[in-house]
């Protein structure tokens, strides 16, 4: 495959509802798509990364500009580019998952639909549809978070994530335990809001029989997760700190996670995702497929991945209409707390370039080689 031109455009969509993280709220979804024509097909990609480099040290200008100056040069010069070799192209860039994960997707999009190939099949998935969680934002009020929970079970979630920080936990948690009853799968997610001096208060969270805590401690800081999962019943889970398979097996080994998030984003890409996958089924370790507020295209691709047979917890693989009133393709509709699959070539999905060209930000960035 050769590719002619890489097409960056940068969309706000607004969010149904704010967003509130331990790191900070959002109102609308900033976004880089990446478009990819080459002389067989053409595909789409999304980037994961934030307005802000508050999750994670990439943000969206910065991908952005690396995309633009280090990696689609580097596409560029390969003569047969094949998604399985971009691991391998790009890897004299260092760090910038998001922004290669981006191209990664457009370019495994572009090659499927060429060959006919759905992301299903490509990345061997063994389930026709996921089952679904939702991951429910700080809120002003107890009784609004009570509300907003109650909205999800009604639509037929299968798993509720909250998001907790220091002053937003042992409270918030008990009350939506008790309107969800005993055996509700439920967790909680910190983003890395607390430290090592906290175990002995995250360890009350044990009296609420949660599924998992996620990302409690600062991504670097293993030692802590390690300490805080010999202290605690409640299985630990890293999200933050899993940034490849070497970590992962890293993480295991030391005991400082037992189950994993994977975000393709986080982790450079769809192909490096399910080598975590593979290196979790071979320990035992399950995983769960994160979501980044994901539009039609980055959802489609995540629901394929949650098909793979290590991916049995519920996903934070929301329907669309979780976060936007009109998605940039298709919606993703929630069917008894699980979305369908898509099975047809690439993606799956077709990109409304309607609205591409509508929610535009700014004018769109050509690449040529
Ligand atoms: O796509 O539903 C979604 C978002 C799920 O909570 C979610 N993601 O740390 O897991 C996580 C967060 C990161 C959100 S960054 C804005
Ligand atoms: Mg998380």
């Amino acid at each position: 495959m050769k590719v002619e031109s890489i097409t960056l455009h940068r969309i706000g969509m607004p969010l149904v509802r704010p967003f509130e993280t331990s790191f900070g709220r959002e109102t609308e979804r900033d976004v880089l798509l990446v478009h990819l024509v080459t002389d067989v097909a053409e595909g789409w990609g999304e980037c994961v990364a934030g307005s802000s480099p508050a999750y994670s040290s990439e943000y969206v200008d910065g991908c952005a500009l690396v995309i633009e100056h280090h990696l689609a040069p580097r596409i560029f010069a390969a003569h047969d580019l094949r998604a399985a070799d971009l691991g391998r192209l790009l890897a004299p860039v260092v760090g910038h998952r998001m922004a290669k994960a981006a191209l990664e997707a457009a370019v495994l999009d572009a090659e499927l639909r060429a060959s006919g190939l759905s992301f299903s099949e490509r990345l061997g998935a063994v389930r026709t549809e996921v089952d679904c969680g939702v991951s429910v934002g700080i809120s002003t009020s107890i009784d609004e978070l009570l509300d907003e929970v109650q909205g999800y079970v009604d639509s037929g979630y299968r798993r509720i994530k909250l998001k907790i920080k220091p002053g937003w936990d042992l409270e918030p948690v008990a009350r939506v335990r008790e309107l969800l009853g005993p055996d509700a799968a439920l967790q909680v997610d910190a983003n890395t809001a607390y430290t090592r001096a906290d175990i002995a208060h995250l360890r009350e969270l044990d009296t609420a029989d949660l599924l998992l805590i996620e990302q409690p401690f600062d991504e670097e800081d293993i030692a802590s997760h390690v300490a805080l999962a010999d202290a605690i019943r409640t299985p630990v889970c890293l999200d933050e700190s899993i940034v490849s398979a070497s970590v992962a097996v890293e993480a295991i080994d030391r005991g400082a996670t037992s189950i994993i998030n994977i975000k393709p984003g986080r982790v450079g890409g769809y192909l490096p995702a399910v080598a975590i996958h593979d290196v979790c089924v071979e320990r035992s370790v399950p995983v769960w497929c994160g979501g980044m507020l994901e539009t039609g295209i980055g959802r489609a691709m995540n629901v394929a991945l949650a098909a793979l047979p290590g991916f049995t917890l519920p996903g934070d693989t929301s329907a669309s209409d979780r976060y936007y009133a009109e998605d940039l393709t298709e919606p993703f509709v929630l069917h008894e707390g699980r979305l369908t699959v898509p099975t047809g070539p690439g993606s799956g999905v077709t990109v409304r370039t309607d609205l591409v060209a509508a929610w535009a930000r700014s004018a769109p960035t050509v690449l040529h080689p």
